[in-house]
Protein backbone atom coordinates (compact mmCIF):
# COMPACT_ATOMS: atom_id res chain seq x y z
CA UNK A 1 0.00 0.00 0.00
CA UNK A 2 1.69 3.23 1.13
CA UNK A 3 3.38 4.52 3.80
CA UNK A 4 0.72 7.59 5.33
CA UNK A 5 4.15 8.83 7.87
CA UNK A 6 6.46 9.09 4.36
CA UNK A 7 3.66 10.58 2.70
CA UNK A 8 3.25 13.33 5.49
CA UNK A 9 7.11 13.97 5.67
CA UNK A 10 6.53 14.61 1.68
CA UNK A 11 3.54 16.73 1.71
CA UNK A 12 5.87 18.95 4.73
CA UNK A 13 8.58 19.13 2.75
CA UNK A 14 6.36 21.30 -0.59
CA UNK A 15 7.10 24.46 -1.04
CA UNK A 16 3.87 26.21 -1.33
CA UNK A 17 4.09 27.83 -5.31
CA UNK A 18 6.80 25.43 -6.13
CA UNK A 19 6.00 22.19 -8.23
CA UNK A 20 5.44 19.20 -6.05
CA UNK A 21 8.81 16.95 -4.97
CA UNK A 22 9.98 14.38 -7.25
CA UNK A 23 8.00 11.11 -5.73
CA UNK A 24 4.52 13.12 -6.36
CA UNK A 25 5.37 12.69 -10.30
CA UNK A 26 6.55 9.41 -10.62
CA UNK A 27 6.37 6.66 -7.58
CA UNK A 28 3.98 4.26 -7.67
CA UNK A 29 3.17 4.79 -3.65
CA UNK A 30 2.00 7.57 -4.69
CA UNK A 31 0.19 6.79 -7.28
CA UNK A 32 -1.85 4.43 -5.25
CA UNK A 33 -2.27 6.28 -2.49
CA UNK A 34 -3.71 9.04 -5.13
CA UNK A 35 -6.14 6.79 -6.16
CA UNK A 36 -7.78 6.27 -2.36
CA UNK A 37 -7.12 10.09 -1.32
CA UNK A 38 -7.53 12.04 -4.59
CA UNK A 39 -9.83 10.20 -7.03
CA UNK A 40 -11.76 8.19 -4.45
CA UNK A 41 -12.91 11.29 -2.54
CA UNK A 42 -13.79 13.49 -5.67
CA UNK A 43 -16.46 14.48 -7.72
CA UNK A 44 -15.74 13.20 -11.10
CA UNK A 45 -17.50 14.15 -14.62
CA UNK A 46 -18.37 11.34 -15.96
CA UNK A 47 -20.23 12.84 -19.11
CA UNK A 48 -23.39 13.62 -20.45
CA UNK A 49 -27.11 12.64 -20.03
CA UNK A 50 -27.57 12.32 -24.11
CA UNK A 51 -25.23 9.64 -23.40
CA UNK A 52 -27.86 7.37 -21.66
CA UNK A 53 -31.08 9.61 -22.65
CA UNK A 54 -32.78 5.75 -23.10
CA UNK A 55 -33.32 3.51 -19.94
CA UNK A 56 -30.99 0.64 -19.96
CA UNK A 57 -28.29 3.13 -21.54
CA UNK A 58 -24.98 3.03 -19.61
CA UNK A 59 -22.00 4.12 -19.76
CA UNK A 60 -19.16 1.86 -18.15
CA UNK A 61 -15.86 3.60 -17.48
CA UNK A 62 -13.16 3.62 -14.22
CA UNK A 63 -12.74 6.12 -11.36
CA UNK A 64 -8.74 5.39 -10.92
CA UNK A 65 -8.72 1.53 -10.92
CA UNK A 66 -12.33 1.22 -9.69
CA UNK A 67 -14.65 0.36 -12.51
CA UNK A 68 -18.08 2.18 -12.05
CA UNK A 69 -21.22 2.17 -14.85
CA UNK A 70 -23.94 5.53 -14.47
CA UNK A 71 -27.16 3.67 -16.04
CA UNK A 72 -30.74 5.22 -16.91
CA UNK A 73 -32.86 2.64 -15.19
CA UNK A 74 -36.87 2.42 -15.61
CA UNK A 75 -38.12 5.93 -14.52
CA UNK A 76 -36.08 7.86 -16.38
CA UNK A 77 -33.47 8.40 -13.38
CA UNK A 78 -29.72 7.72 -13.24
CA UNK A 79 -28.26 5.88 -11.17
CA UNK A 80 -24.25 4.95 -10.59
CA UNK A 81 -22.82 1.55 -9.05
CA UNK A 82 -19.50 -0.44 -8.58
CA UNK A 83 -19.41 -2.28 -11.62
CA UNK A 84 -18.24 -5.30 -9.86
CA UNK A 85 -20.49 -8.25 -9.44
CA UNK A 86 -21.45 -9.56 -6.00
CA UNK A 87 -20.96 -12.97 -6.68
CA UNK A 88 -16.47 -13.10 -7.28
CA UNK A 89 -16.55 -9.61 -8.28
CA UNK A 90 -16.05 -9.54 -12.39
CA UNK A 91 -16.25 -6.66 -14.26
CA UNK A 92 -20.71 -6.55 -15.49
CA UNK A 93 -20.43 -4.09 -18.52
CA UNK A 94 -17.75 -3.66 -20.63
CA UNK A 95 -16.13 -0.21 -20.96
CA UNK A 96 -17.80 1.85 -23.06
CA UNK A 97 -21.30 2.61 -23.69
CA UNK A 98 -24.23 0.09 -23.80
CA UNK A 99 -27.30 -0.64 -23.67
CA UNK A 100 -29.52 -3.46 -21.44
CA UNK A 101 -32.51 -4.22 -20.00
CA UNK A 102 -30.44 -5.98 -16.94
CA UNK A 103 -27.35 -5.67 -16.32
CA UNK A 104 -25.89 -9.65 -17.06
CA UNK A 105 -22.20 -10.30 -15.79
CA UNK A 106 -20.52 -12.19 -18.35
CA UNK A 107 -18.81 -14.73 -15.98
CA UNK A 108 -22.42 -16.82 -13.98
CA UNK A 109 -24.67 -14.99 -15.30
CA UNK A 110 -25.88 -13.03 -12.16
CA UNK A 111 -28.73 -10.65 -13.30
CA UNK A 112 -29.38 -7.11 -12.01
CA UNK A 113 -32.55 -4.66 -12.74
CA UNK A 114 -31.48 -1.14 -13.86
CA UNK A 115 -31.76 -0.28 -10.11
CA UNK A 116 -29.28 -2.53 -8.90
CA UNK A 117 -31.19 -5.35 -7.57
CA UNK A 118 -30.08 -8.95 -8.25
CA UNK A 119 -32.92 -10.90 -9.93
CA UNK A 120 -31.22 -14.30 -11.00
CA UNK A 121 -28.29 -15.92 -9.45
CA UNK A 122 -28.54 -19.65 -10.68
CA UNK A 123 -27.86 -22.69 -8.44
CA UNK A 124 -27.29 -21.02 -5.11
CA UNK A 125 -28.04 -22.41 -2.37
CA UNK A 126 -31.74 -22.44 -0.26
CA UNK A 127 -29.57 -20.35 2.50
CA UNK A 128 -28.75 -17.53 -0.70
CA UNK A 129 -30.38 -14.15 0.39
CA UNK A 130 -30.35 -12.25 -3.31
CA UNK A 131 -31.66 -8.93 -1.71
CA UNK A 132 -28.26 -8.95 0.19
CA UNK A 133 -26.58 -9.29 -3.25
CA UNK A 134 -27.78 -6.15 -5.20
CA UNK A 135 -25.24 -4.12 -6.93
CA UNK A 136 -23.15 -1.44 -4.47
CA UNK A 137 -24.58 2.48 -5.33
CA UNK A 138 -21.88 5.50 -5.84
CA UNK A 139 -23.11 9.02 -5.50
CA UNK A 140 -24.57 10.56 -8.70
CA UNK A 141 -25.29 13.98 -9.08
CA UNK A 142 -26.93 15.66 -11.83
CA UNK A 143 -26.67 19.42 -13.49
CA UNK A 144 -27.80 20.97 -16.63
CA UNK A 145 -27.91 18.13 -18.63
CA UNK A 146 -24.05 16.87 -17.47
CA UNK A 147 -23.35 13.66 -15.34
CA UNK A 148 -21.17 13.78 -12.37
CA UNK A 149 -20.10 11.00 -9.76
CA UNK A 150 -18.46 9.79 -6.64
CA UNK A 151 -17.51 6.33 -5.09
CA UNK A 152 -16.24 8.13 -1.26
CA UNK A 153 -18.99 7.13 1.14
CA UNK A 154 -19.53 10.64 1.82
CA UNK A 155 -18.81 12.65 -1.20
CA UNK A 156 -17.96 16.48 -0.72
CA UNK A 157 -20.56 19.08 -0.59
CA UNK A 158 -22.16 19.74 -4.21
CA UNK A 159 -25.21 21.95 -3.62
CA UNK A 160 -22.51 24.79 -3.99
CA UNK A 161 -21.67 23.35 -7.51
CA UNK A 162 -25.43 22.69 -8.61
CA UNK A 163 -26.40 26.24 -7.63
CA UNK A 164 -23.38 27.75 -9.96
CA UNK A 165 -23.23 25.59 -12.73
CA UNK A 166 -27.24 25.43 -13.26
CA UNK A 167 -28.11 28.57 -14.24
CA UNK A 168 -24.50 28.85 -16.56
CA UNK A 169 -24.79 26.19 -18.15
CA UNK A 170 -29.05 25.95 -18.88
CA UNK A 171 -28.75 28.35 -21.71
CA UNK A 172 -26.47 25.41 -23.56
CA UNK A 173 -29.98 23.19 -23.57
CA UNK A 174 -27.65 20.17 -22.89
CA UNK A 175 -31.28 18.45 -22.85
CA UNK A 176 -31.13 18.37 -26.33
CA UNK A 177 -28.00 17.61 -27.38
CA UNK A 178 -26.13 14.74 -28.65
CA UNK A 179 -22.49 13.14 -28.45
CA UNK A 180 -21.11 13.63 -31.87
CA UNK A 181 -17.44 12.20 -31.08
CA UNK A 182 -15.43 10.35 -28.50
CA UNK A 183 -11.47 10.27 -27.90
CA UNK A 184 -9.09 8.79 -25.63
CA UNK A 185 -5.11 9.23 -25.32
CA UNK A 186 -2.80 7.57 -23.33
CA UNK A 187 -0.24 9.72 -22.28
CA UNK A 188 3.33 8.51 -20.30
CA UNK A 189 2.97 11.30 -17.83
CA UNK A 190 1.64 11.46 -14.14
CA UNK A 191 -1.48 12.67 -13.68
CA UNK A 192 -0.86 15.57 -12.16
CA UNK A 193 1.90 16.55 -15.06
CA UNK A 194 -1.33 16.11 -16.95
CA UNK A 195 -3.52 18.28 -14.75
CA UNK A 196 -1.17 21.31 -14.55
CA UNK A 197 -0.10 21.49 -17.88
CA UNK A 198 -3.86 21.90 -18.61
CA UNK A 199 -4.41 24.17 -16.04
CA UNK A 200 -2.28 26.95 -17.46
CA UNK A 201 -2.10 29.03 -20.74
CA UNK A 202 2.03 30.18 -20.19
CA UNK A 203 2.72 27.32 -23.03
CA UNK A 204 0.04 28.53 -24.76
CA UNK A 205 1.57 30.65 -27.43
CA UNK A 206 4.63 28.78 -27.74
CA UNK A 207 2.98 25.46 -27.98
CA UNK A 208 -0.58 26.17 -29.62
CA UNK A 209 -0.42 27.98 -32.24
CA UNK A 210 -3.84 26.89 -33.37
CA UNK A 211 -5.72 27.20 -29.78
CA UNK A 212 -4.04 30.63 -29.51
CA UNK A 213 -5.87 31.80 -32.37
CA UNK A 214 -9.11 31.92 -30.48
CA UNK A 215 -8.31 31.22 -26.95
CA UNK A 216 -7.19 34.02 -24.72
CA UNK A 217 -3.91 32.64 -23.70
CA UNK A 218 -2.55 35.87 -21.49
CA UNK A 219 -5.21 35.33 -19.01
CA UNK A 220 -4.28 34.81 -15.13
CA UNK A 221 -7.33 33.21 -13.02
CA UNK A 222 -10.93 33.47 -13.59
CA UNK A 223 -9.40 34.45 -17.38
CA UNK A 224 -9.80 38.13 -15.72
CA UNK A 225 -7.81 40.12 -18.32
CA UNK A 226 -5.61 41.91 -15.95
CA UNK A 227 -8.52 44.25 -15.67
CA UNK A 228 -8.75 44.57 -19.63
CA UNK A 229 -12.00 46.51 -20.50
CA UNK A 230 -12.42 43.60 -23.03
CA UNK A 231 -14.17 41.92 -19.87
CA UNK A 232 -16.32 44.32 -18.72
CA UNK A 233 -17.76 45.15 -22.44
CA UNK A 234 -18.32 41.18 -22.76
CA UNK A 235 -19.95 41.08 -19.81
CA UNK A 236 -22.81 44.33 -20.63
CA UNK A 237 -23.10 42.13 -24.11
CA UNK A 238 -23.95 39.11 -22.53
CA UNK A 239 -25.93 40.59 -19.79
CA UNK A 240 -28.23 42.12 -22.86
CA UNK A 241 -28.58 38.69 -24.39
CA UNK A 242 -29.61 37.07 -20.99
CA UNK A 243 -26.26 35.15 -20.19
CA UNK A 244 -24.93 34.86 -16.97
CA UNK A 245 -21.52 34.97 -16.55
CA UNK A 246 -20.47 33.68 -13.07
CA UNK A 247 -17.44 33.50 -11.91
CA UNK A 248 -18.33 30.98 -9.76
CA UNK A 249 -15.90 29.14 -7.09
CA UNK A 250 -15.45 26.74 -4.59
CA UNK A 251 -12.70 24.44 -3.16
CA UNK A 252 -12.67 21.84 -6.17
CA UNK A 253 -14.15 23.87 -8.73
CA UNK A 254 -14.54 27.13 -11.24
CA UNK A 255 -16.67 28.25 -13.76
CA UNK A 256 -17.58 31.48 -15.83
CA UNK A 257 -17.95 32.62 -19.01
CA UNK A 258 -15.38 34.42 -20.97
CA UNK A 259 -14.58 36.18 -24.00
CA UNK A 260 -12.80 33.91 -26.70
CA UNK A 261 -10.44 36.68 -28.74
CA UNK A 262 -11.50 39.69 -31.42
CA UNK A 263 -13.52 38.30 -33.97
CA UNK A 264 -13.57 34.37 -33.45
CA UNK A 265 -17.06 33.08 -32.17
CA UNK A 266 -16.00 29.85 -31.78
CA UNK A 267 -12.90 27.11 -30.65
CA UNK A 268 -12.28 26.02 -34.04
CA UNK A 269 -8.96 26.70 -36.24
CA UNK A 270 -10.54 29.83 -37.82
CA UNK A 271 -12.61 30.98 -35.27
CA UNK A 272 -15.91 30.27 -36.93
CA UNK A 273 -18.36 28.32 -35.99
CA UNK A 274 -17.91 24.53 -37.09
CA UNK A 275 -21.38 23.73 -36.70
CA UNK A 276 -24.50 25.61 -38.30
CA UNK A 277 -27.05 24.51 -36.18
CA UNK A 278 -26.54 26.46 -32.94
CA UNK A 279 -26.49 25.21 -29.10
CA UNK A 280 -27.27 28.53 -28.07
CA UNK A 281 -28.81 30.42 -29.89
CA UNK A 282 -28.19 33.59 -27.97
CA UNK A 283 -26.10 36.33 -29.28
CA UNK A 284 -26.24 34.47 -32.46
CA UNK A 285 -23.67 32.25 -30.97
CA UNK A 286 -21.24 34.73 -30.18
CA UNK A 287 -20.96 34.16 -26.56
CA UNK A 288 -17.40 33.34 -25.76
CA UNK A 289 -17.08 29.87 -23.89
CA UNK A 290 -18.70 28.92 -20.29
CA UNK A 291 -15.66 27.55 -18.70
CA UNK A 292 -15.89 24.59 -15.87
CA UNK A 293 -13.18 22.55 -14.48
CA UNK A 294 -13.17 20.46 -11.18
CA UNK A 295 -10.22 19.19 -9.62
CA UNK A 296 -8.98 17.06 -9.75
CA UNK A 297 -9.68 16.04 -13.23
CA UNK A 298 -11.16 17.97 -15.67
CA UNK A 299 -12.23 21.13 -17.84
CA UNK A 300 -15.18 21.72 -19.97
CA UNK A 301 -16.14 24.41 -22.40
CA UNK A 302 -19.46 25.39 -23.66
CA UNK A 303 -19.19 27.55 -26.97
CA UNK A 304 -22.15 28.65 -29.44
CA UNK A 305 -22.26 25.98 -31.04
CA UNK A 306 -20.56 22.91 -29.27
CA UNK A 307 -19.53 21.96 -25.96
CA UNK A 308 -16.11 20.23 -25.47
CA UNK A 309 -15.13 17.97 -21.94
CA UNK A 310 -11.49 16.73 -21.28
CA UNK A 311 -10.81 14.61 -18.11
CA UNK A 312 -7.70 12.81 -17.47
CA UNK A 313 -7.60 9.49 -15.71
CA UNK A 314 -4.70 8.19 -13.80
CA UNK A 315 -4.12 4.30 -15.26
CA UNK A 316 -0.37 4.29 -13.96
CA UNK A 317 2.66 5.95 -12.34
CA UNK A 318 3.57 7.57 -14.84
CA UNK A 319 0.54 6.83 -17.20
CA UNK A 320 -2.77 8.67 -17.62
CA UNK A 321 -5.99 8.28 -19.81
CA UNK A 322 -7.36 11.49 -21.68
CA UNK A 323 -10.78 11.20 -22.63
CA UNK A 324 -12.22 14.26 -24.46
CA UNK A 325 -15.86 14.07 -25.80
CA UNK A 326 -17.62 16.96 -28.38
CA UNK A 327 -21.56 17.47 -27.94
CA UNK A 328 -23.33 19.27 -30.78
CA UNK A 329 -27.12 19.95 -31.24
CA UNK A 330 -29.26 16.79 -31.73
CA UNK A 331 -30.45 17.98 -35.11
CA UNK A 332 -27.24 18.61 -36.03
CA UNK A 333 -26.46 16.48 -39.43
CA UNK A 334 -23.09 15.16 -39.63
CA UNK A 335 -22.05 15.72 -43.09
CA UNK A 336 -24.60 18.77 -43.77
CA UNK A 337 -24.84 21.02 -40.32
CA UNK A 338 -21.21 19.76 -39.55
CA UNK A 339 -17.99 17.86 -40.16
CA UNK A 340 -16.54 15.55 -37.33
CA UNK A 341 -12.80 15.91 -38.42
CA UNK A 342 -13.63 19.56 -38.65
CA UNK A 343 -15.12 19.93 -35.57
CA UNK A 344 -12.65 17.90 -33.28
CA UNK A 345 -9.43 19.04 -34.99
CA UNK A 346 -8.82 22.44 -32.61
CA UNK A 347 -8.84 19.89 -29.43
CA UNK A 348 -7.25 16.80 -30.85
CA UNK A 349 -4.24 18.59 -32.02
CA UNK A 350 -4.03 20.41 -29.01
CA UNK A 351 -4.28 17.68 -26.73
CA UNK A 352 -2.02 15.99 -28.93
CA UNK A 353 0.45 19.17 -28.31
CA UNK A 354 0.02 18.99 -24.41
CA UNK A 355 0.27 15.29 -24.41
CA UNK A 356 3.89 15.60 -25.91
CA UNK A 357 4.53 18.86 -23.21
CA UNK A 358 3.88 16.31 -20.51
CA UNK A 359 5.39 13.35 -21.41
CA UNK A 360 8.92 15.80 -21.89
CA UNK A 361 7.75 17.55 -18.80
CA UNK A 362 7.88 13.12 -16.93
CA UNK A 363 11.30 12.80 -18.39
CA UNK A 364 12.94 15.88 -16.95
CA UNK A 365 11.43 15.40 -13.20
CA UNK A 366 12.59 11.94 -13.75
CA UNK A 367 16.27 12.47 -13.40
CA UNK A 368 18.32 13.33 -10.74
CA UNK A 369 18.42 17.23 -11.72
CA UNK A 370 15.37 18.19 -10.79
CA UNK A 371 14.50 20.59 -8.02
CA UNK A 372 10.92 21.81 -7.84
CA UNK A 373 10.87 25.15 -9.56
CA UNK A 374 8.37 28.15 -8.69
CA UNK A 375 5.17 28.97 -10.51
CA UNK A 376 4.20 32.28 -12.38
CA UNK A 377 1.78 34.02 -10.20
CA UNK A 378 0.35 35.54 -12.68
CA UNK A 379 0.27 33.05 -15.59
CA UNK A 380 0.39 29.94 -13.40
CA UNK A 381 -2.06 30.87 -10.84
CA UNK A 382 -4.41 28.16 -12.02
CA UNK A 383 -1.79 25.54 -11.28
CA UNK A 384 -1.25 27.10 -8.05
CA UNK A 385 -4.55 26.56 -6.66
CA UNK A 386 -4.77 22.92 -8.30
CA UNK A 387 -1.19 22.10 -6.51
CA UNK A 388 -2.85 23.93 -3.41
CA UNK A 389 -6.06 21.88 -3.41
CA UNK A 390 -4.13 18.50 -3.92
CA UNK A 391 -2.37 18.85 -1.43
CA UNK A 392 -5.00 19.91 1.37
CA UNK A 393 -6.82 17.23 0.07
CA UNK A 394 -3.91 14.89 0.44
CA UNK A 395 -2.96 16.07 3.82
CA UNK A 396 -6.73 15.14 5.34
CA UNK A 397 -6.72 11.96 4.17
CA UNK A 398 -3.41 11.31 6.03
CA UNK A 399 -4.55 13.04 8.96
CA UNK A 400 -7.89 11.00 9.27
CA UNK A 401 -6.22 7.95 8.46
CA UNK A 402 -3.37 8.01 10.19
O1 LIG B 1 -8.37 24.97 -18.61
C1 LIG B 1 -8.67 25.42 -19.71
O2 LIG B 1 -9.78 25.78 -19.96
C2 LIG B 1 -7.62 25.62 -20.77
C3 LIG B 1 -7.76 24.80 -21.95
C4 LIG B 1 -6.47 25.02 -22.61
C5 LIG B 1 -5.50 25.41 -21.58
N1 LIG B 1 -6.24 25.53 -20.34
C6 LIG B 1 -5.88 26.65 -19.53
FE1 LIG C 1 -20.53 -12.41 -11.67
FE2 LIG C 1 -19.95 -14.92 -11.06
S1 LIG C 1 -18.68 -13.16 -10.90
S2 LIG C 1 -21.76 -14.12 -11.87
FE1 LIG D 1 -1.81 23.11 -23.47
Amino acid sequence: MYDLKRIRALLDERRPGYTLPQSFYNDPEIYRFDLDAIYGRSWIMIGFETEISEPGNYIATKIGETPVVVVRDRNGDVRGFFNSCRHRGAQICEHGHGKSARLVCPYHQWTYGLDGKLLHAGRMQESFDPSEHALVPIHVELVAGTIYACIADTPPDFSAFRDGLTPLLAPHDLANAKLAHQSTLVERANWKLVMENGRECYHCDAKHPELSFTFPTGTSRNFDYNGDPKLAAFNARMQEVGLPVGPIEGDWFQAMRFPLNEGCTSMSEDGRACVSKLMCEAGGGDIGSMRWALEPHSFAHAVGDFVFMFSAMPTGPQETVVTSKWLVHKDAEEGVDYKVDELIRLWTTTNMQDRDLAENNQRGVNGAGYRPGPYSEEAEELVRRFVDWYCNKARSFVEANA
